[in-house]
């Protein structure tokens, strides 16, 4: 156990303490649901409990790495992401399945997922004077999920799912375009040549801080907001009459 102490005024230990403990008690929300959930969506409640999971295992090591060495957990929460978006897809393919969705659609999120985080990672860490290209490049990758999620495969086969399928994905469609928006923002913030070559907070310090707090609170807003409206599907009236 840690004897280092968080001072009142380091917001971003408090956000990644507040967020270990918030992706611990969805987990443990979304696996004890499990039981009451009909068949039809266990699988899908069981992604949204693996997503907060495998994110609250990540929060508490950068917790501890943020706080001992005072830097951003940079290795960490790439590889956290590069686990959890995938299953994200996972989950736009699981709820729209039933519609005929195939397994090509899910391999096309991923892809595309993993181009938008392993250029973001490269632009943040490894080429770093690029970022700007590395942010474009990914900001590709990025649109190419908002085009699927709200126009392309998944937005047609969540209509033909039924109106509660079609509601929940509008509502994830939403996540998908406004809150994973909020990461480029962080990156903007984070890179020197995140903007275009404009760099918003000049001190390099205070421009990491700023990005970590950003990235936190857009984690907690996704993952655990994502997963329960997965869950609050789970729990619609359509849905539960097969099961
Ligand atoms: C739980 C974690 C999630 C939902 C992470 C999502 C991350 C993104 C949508 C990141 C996107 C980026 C861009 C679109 C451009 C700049 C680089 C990234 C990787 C920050």
């Amino acid at each position: 156990m840690e004897s280092l102490k968080i001072a009142s005024d380091n917001y971003v230990a408090f956000t990644f303490f507040i967020g270990t403990m918030a992706m611990m008690a969805a987990s443990v929300f979304f696996f004890l649901e499990l039981n009451n959930t009909s068949k039809q969506w266990r699988t899908s409640v069981l992604v949204s409990g693996l997503i907060t999971f495998i994110a609250a295992v990540h929060y508490y090591y950068m917790r501890s790495y943020n706080l001992e060495t005072g830097e951003s957990p940079t290795f960490f929460r790439y590889v956290d992401w590069i686990l959890t978006v995938p299953l994200m897809c996972v989950e736009f393919y699981l709820i729209t399945k039933k519609a005929g969705a195939k397994i090509g659609l899910l391999w096309k999120l991923i892809f595309a997922s993993l181009v938008m985080l392993v250029t973001g990672y490269v632009g943040e860490v490894l080429d770093r004077d690029n970022s700007a290209l590395w942010g474009v490049l990914s900001g590709v990758a990025y649109f190419y999920i908002v085009y699927l999620v709200w126009f392309g495969e998944v937005a047609k086969l969540a209509q033909e799912a039924g109106p509660q399928v079609a509601k929940a994905t509008k509502i994830l469609g939403w996540f998908v375009l406004v809150g994973w928006a909020i990461y480029p923002l962080g990156y903007i913030l984070g890179t020197p040549g995140g903007l275009f070559g404009i760099q918003l907070v000049s001190d390099t310090a205070a421009a990491l801080n700023a990005m970590d707090i950003v990235y936190n609170i857009a984690d907690a807003i996704n993952k655990i907001g994502f997963g329960l409206v997965i869950y609050a599907l789970s729990r619609s009236d359509d849905a539960t009459v097969k099961a």
